[in-house]
């Protein structure tokens, strides 16, 4: 983010660009109705009507899969109303004439029936956003990443926020949300196959011979490939490229798109491990289940997605055999023949600090009881960093930022005869990710259980016979799955929306493995399914319970056998 998210309330006006925040995120929605109390212009843009839409002063409700289209028409409506910010442009920017080249041949009527938009409503949200003083904030979220075009479609937000200026001052810009609480510090820590820590290139052999002598290895050990990416896995290992996979704190089974191909894949593995902190699909698949301590049972330091380090800590001894997953690494490591000795975290810590220019001034002491630190932080005395690019000053070698535009892709799988809905997969409030957390919480599991929701205009369930609440069968051309349907005049026709949480109501049977070049990131906000009405709805309840008993009980008869076989559990 360029920004931060407290000084979200401060912004003339948000722009949310497929973004849910009172479904993902309750603290940044508080913000934005803050901001909006503050006097603050709210403009959304979501196929669904979603809850912010109702706070919005312009809401559009675009088609499933347009972002880029929509995108590139909101800037031609910036640049023909008179509003781009000329002297930002040719004081900051590059590559302004090139971009034009793209982006004139979309205006806001040729791509109305791509976009579903009105084009007079479009261009008095673009001048909305580009007029707002004291500062504008483009807010996205998975709306913008889990599409085809998705790194194309960043390239496109932060160029449309240099061209109006809406960048490089005080809590202005670019607000890409991150998902957990730690996605950007993973990011941070170089959990990227290639990054090291700090954002330093694995290709760069001046970055592989510092973290060389750093670590006291010859360089030659320190790989100067850029790795697989997890959605890559699976058709490495049918390939023969990949034979062993550590899995740590992810639940692909059911996370990743087209589950049912990617169990098929994974069970062809030699060596399989899992670290978690409870079993899951994907942990019964596994040789080796490695348990790691939960977050209240560890402590170290998270990055928020605005960039803020915080320091938390351990609230409850880890119970039975559990080790921190830091324990578990070193002592891995050092069997394998590096030995590692941390102490404690802050040893580690202090190591990422002198590693990473960025973060030196994030000490332990600063982070002290309810303190952070937000980089860059390049000094001990340095306050942090709220908003980057000050006085539009970017990172890129001449400073100024390259302007980007791209043409528009129709997604890759369309509707059609055969499967007319468009499956769009999303969050729901109560429960979290893969569920082994929230599902483990017998409160929340009583909000919401399986099989889970299918969310359907009225107009669509009707031409079905899909009553409210009925068990329906919903179906693509990967495989099929049970769930609620729930209708709802919110949600737009010919689209039907799953949260991936549920294992009899399992989107990621039906989601489509396709992915977006640059990032390796699947396409799950768009495929093409049908949903069908089931006639004997107590038959439907009745199997739903019998296959989410099964499955429980798998999972507890997985851990009692392994536990059984190998006497002493380390062994199993
Ligand atoms: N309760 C709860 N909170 C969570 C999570 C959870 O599982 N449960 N998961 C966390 C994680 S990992 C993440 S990444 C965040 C994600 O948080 P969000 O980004 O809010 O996630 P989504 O709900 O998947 O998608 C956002 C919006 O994109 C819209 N959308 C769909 N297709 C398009 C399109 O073509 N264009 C545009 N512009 N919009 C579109 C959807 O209608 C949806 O409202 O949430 C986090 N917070
Ligand atoms: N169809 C569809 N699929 C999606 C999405 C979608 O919108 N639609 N969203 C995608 C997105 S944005 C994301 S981020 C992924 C999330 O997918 P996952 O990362 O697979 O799911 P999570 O529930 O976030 O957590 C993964 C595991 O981490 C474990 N865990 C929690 N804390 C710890 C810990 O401290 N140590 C260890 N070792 N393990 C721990 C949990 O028990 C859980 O099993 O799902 C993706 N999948
Ligand atoms: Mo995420």
């Amino acid at each position: 983010m360029s920004c931060s998210i407290p000084g979200m309330e401060d912004a003339g006006c948000i722009f949310l660009f497929g973004y849910n925040p009172s479904a993902s995120h309750p603290i940044v929605s508080r913000r934005i109705v803050k901001a909006k109390e503050k006097g603050a212009k709210i403009i959304v843009a979501d196929p669904r009507v979603i809850e912010t839409a109702r706070i919005a002063d312009i809401y559009m409700q675009i088609n499933n899969g347009c972002n880029i289209a929509f995108l590139n028409a909101f800037c031609n409506a910036i640049v023909t109303e008179g509003l781009a910010d000329k002297k930002f442009i040719e004081e900051h920017t590059n590559g302004f004439d090139e971009w034009w080249k793209v982006i004139k041949e979309y205006t806001p009527e040729s791509v109305r029936d791509i976009t579903g938009v009105d084009p007079e409503t479009m261009r008095r949200a673009a001048r909305m956003y580009a007029t707002a003083q004291p500062s504008a904030i483009v807010g996205w979220g998975m709306g913008v990443a889990q599409q085809k075009q998705n790194v194309a479609t960043v390239h496109t937000l932060a160029s449309m926020a240099c061209i109006a200026g809406q960048i490089g001052k005080p809590n202005s810009g670019l607000a890409p949300v991150r998902g957990q609480n730690n996605v950007q510090g993973s990011c941070d820590m170089g959990m990227l196959p290639n990054l090291y820590p700090g954002y330093q290139k694995v290709e760069d052999p001046a970055v592989r011979e510092k973290f060389a002598k750093a670590w006291g290895v010859p360089v030659e050990r320190l790989s100067d490939h850029v790795g697989y990416r997890l959605t890559d896995v699976g058709h490495n290992v049918e390939e023969g490229k990949v034979h062993a996979f550590y899995n740590f704190g992810e639940d692909p089974l059911q996370t990743e798109p087209d589950a049912q191909d990617l169990k098929r894949q994974l069970s062809k593995l030699d060596l399989f491990i899992c670290q978690d902190i409870f079993m899951t699909q994907t942990t019964m698949l596994a040789d080796v289940v490695f348990p790691g301590t939960a977050w209240g049972e560890h402590d170290g330091v998270f990055t928020a997605s605005d960039r803020t380090f915080q320091r938390f800590t351990a609230a409850v001894e880890p119970k039975g055999e559990c080790w921190h997953d830091w324990q578990v690494f070193q002592e891995l490591s050092t069997r394998m023949g590096y030995p590692m000795h941390y102490e404690n975290t802050k040893e580690i810590w202090d190591e990422v600090r002198e590693m990473c220019p960025n973060f030196y001034g994030a000490t332990y002491e600063k982070m002290e009881g309810v303190g952070h630190a937000q980089w860059p932080i390049p000094t001990i005395e340095h306050p942090g960093s709220p908003d980057m690019f000050p006085g539009g000053q970017f990172t890129t070698p001449d400073h100024r930022a390259n302007l980007m535009a791209h043409d528009w892709e129709h997604p890759t799988e369309l509707p059609d005869e055969e499967y007319p809905l468009i499956l769009c997969t999303v969050r729901e409030v109560g429960h979290y990710s893969c569920r082994s957390m929230t599902g483990n919480c017998r409160a929340l599991a009583l909000l919401a259980d399986e099989p889970g929701e299918i969310h359907m205009n009225p107009a669509d369930a009707e031409a079905r016979g899909i009553s409210d609440g009925e068990i329906v069968r919903a179906h693509s051309r990967r495989g099929e799955a049970m769930s609620r349907a729930v209708l709802d005049p919110r949600i737009n026709k010919g689209a039907v929306y799953m949260t991936y949480q549920w294992w009899i109501g399992k989107c990621n049977n039906l989601t489509l493995h396709s992915l977006d070049s640059r990032s390796h990131t699947p396409e799950d906000k768009f495929s093409a399914c049908q949903v069908d009405a089931i006639e004997d709805q107590v038959w439907a309840e009745q199997h739903v319970q019998e296959l989410y008993e099964e499955l429980k009980s798998q999972l507890a008869d997985t851990v009692d056998n392994a536990m059984a076989a190998g006497g002493r559990r380390d062994e199993a």
